[in-house]
């Protein structure tokens, strides 16, 4: 099951992604979205009141701006028979789909839905492997901004899809490597490729956001930008420490993908979730931020405590993520606690990144069960120069002065420094 969620794109070859009309897609998205929160529970009220809530916590005046509803929007037992399309649950979304968009955009927001390239959504609800032109219509009419989009039970047997087998019967999800590894050729690429298609050819009236939920299968990074805005890297996370850093190694490791209008989608966030610790809770954000990962809430807003949201609000790391200049992100600039290249449980721990507006960032991790001392050593960071840095602290806005040679901080277990360097000195 699943947590997908939202966007789109569109392009012309496989290495370059299509440039919306609009640049849709140029930066990470930044959201909400229902699966982590509320699982198939979903109805159009807690969708408004999610809107509702990223309008009055400040998180929209931040830039977070799609409300997406995830799977089980729609009536399990099949497509109208009339018109094809997927018929929203009249008792869920009683305004329908284009009904609650009308809501999600009064607040200056924008809405996102999910599917799957697949003949049933994991929860099993129709899903669009097929019917791709009907449902991008559909949806472009409703008002959506946004699609997510899963693989599940992914062919149709008896039919010409790519991926069904020779007897009918569905392939495993994970396709056998095509000829020369050439995964853009792959079965995976074809099915998302469709929807791709038919999104383009609405775009004229609605330009849709197309984020790709295939698990990171098919080695998606090698083709994801020609595809989508974004595209998963691993399965679904969860609210524990060990997924977390198992997707952060996972992600850190394939970060060349990542540039403006196609990004590696690492799942969505679990702030608010779960047994996390409150550094637990900081490091997953922060890493994710400097990934430039699509950063989509998946908590209940209305009862985040405030020391959460602030972390959701950090100003300094939103910036870092949504830097209009700089599309790659911030990278590891030496090992980890273990010293591996490749570590679940210990992913890199020492991170740098270039801005546009005058500052550089550094970040430290301790993937360590105990505290630890952590120092950033100014000449083994590529972006600076020089022997002495002026230093910010970005939790706490506090400056830390002029610092010569590096930088020592005492971190918690599986807490996270992060810094600006403003300059010389
Ligand atoms: C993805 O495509 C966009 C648009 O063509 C391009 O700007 C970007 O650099 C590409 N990303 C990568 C990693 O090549
Ligand atoms: C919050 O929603 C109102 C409409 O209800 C809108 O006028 C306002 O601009 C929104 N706030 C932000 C920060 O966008
Ligand atoms: C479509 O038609 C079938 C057969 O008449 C019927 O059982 C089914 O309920 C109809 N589906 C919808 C969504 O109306
Ligand atoms: C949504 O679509 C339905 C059916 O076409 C229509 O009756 C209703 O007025 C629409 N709602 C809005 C807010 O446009
Ligand atoms: C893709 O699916 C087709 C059937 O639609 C099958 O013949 C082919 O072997 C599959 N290709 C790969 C690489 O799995
Ligand atoms: C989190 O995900 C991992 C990997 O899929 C799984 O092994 C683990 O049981 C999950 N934990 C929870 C609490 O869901
Ligand atoms: C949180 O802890 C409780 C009690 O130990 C446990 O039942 C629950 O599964 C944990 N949740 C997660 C997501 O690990
Ligand atoms: C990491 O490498 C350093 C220097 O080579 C070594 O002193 C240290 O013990 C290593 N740490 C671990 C956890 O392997
Ligand atoms: C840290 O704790 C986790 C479980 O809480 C355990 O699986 C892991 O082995 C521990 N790591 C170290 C290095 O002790
Ligand atoms: C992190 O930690 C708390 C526990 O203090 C947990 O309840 C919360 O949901 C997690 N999220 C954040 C952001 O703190």
């Amino acid at each position: 099951m699943l947590s997908c969620t939202a966007t789109v794109a569109l392009l012309l070859t496989s290495a370059n992604a299509l440039v919306r009309p609009d640049e849709v897609g140029r930066l990470p998205a930044l959201g909400w979205n229902s699966w982590n929160a509320y699982g198939c529970d979903v109805d159009e009220t807690k969708i408004v009141e999610a809107a509702s809530n990223i309008n009055s916590t400040g998180l929209q005046a931040l830039g977070y701006e799609y409300v997406n509803i995830d799977d089980c929007w729609s009536v399990q037992s099949g497509r109208d028979n009339v018109t094809h399309r997927i018929i929203p649950d009249p008792e869920k979304f009683p305004s329908g789909i284009n009904g609650t968009a009308k809501q999600i955009h009064d607040f200056g927001l924008k809405l996102g839905i999910y599917s799957s390239a697949g003949t049933e959504t994991c929860a099993g609800y129709p899903a669009s492997i097929g019917y791709e032109d009907i449902d991008a219509q559909a949806f472009a009419e409703w008002g959506v901004d946004s699609i997510w989009d899963d693989e599940y039970n992914a062919c149709v047997p008896d039919s010409d899809f790519p991926g069904v087998n020779p007897d009918g019967t569905c392939p495993d999800l994970e396709d056998p490597a095509p000829p020369g590894y050439d995964w853009a050729t792959s079965n995976t690429t074809k099915r998302y490729n469709r929807m791709r298609d038919a999104l383009v050819a609405v775009q004229d009236t609605r330009v849709i956001l197309f984020s790709l939920c295939e698990w990171g299968n098919a080695d998606v990074v090698s083709w994801g930008n020609g595809t989508g805005n974004s595209w998963r890297v691993s399965g679904d996370i969860n609210a524990t420490w060990d997924r977390i850093t198992a997707i952060a190694n996972l992600n850190a490791h394939e970060l060349d993908s990542v540039d403006f209008f196609g990004f590696n989608d690492p799942d969505m966030l679990e702030v608010g979730n779960g047994n996390l610790t409150i550094e637990e809770n900081r490091s997953h954000y922060a890493l994710w931020a400097i990934m430039k990962s699509p950063l989509i809430i998946g908590t209940d807003l209305s009862t985040l405590p405030d020391s959460h949201l602030s972390i959701l609000k950090n100003a300094d790391l939103i910036a870092f993520n949504q830097d209009p200049v700089i599309g790659k992100p911030a990278f590891p600039y030496k090992d980890g606690y273990a010293n591996g290249t490749w570590n679940p449980q210990h992913p890199p721990e020492y991170w740098s990144g270039s801005t546009s507006y005058g500052w550089d960032l550094v970040l430290l991790l301790n993937s360590q069960n105990v505290s630890a001392t952590r120092t950033a050593v100014w000449s083994e960071i590529p972006q600076l120069h020089g022997k002495a840095h002026k230093v910010e602290d970005v939790w706490t806005g506090k400056d830390l002065g002029c610092i010569k040679d590096e930088y020592s901080v005492e971190l918690q277990a599986h807490d996270v420094a992060v810094f600006k360097i403003t300059g010389t000195c």
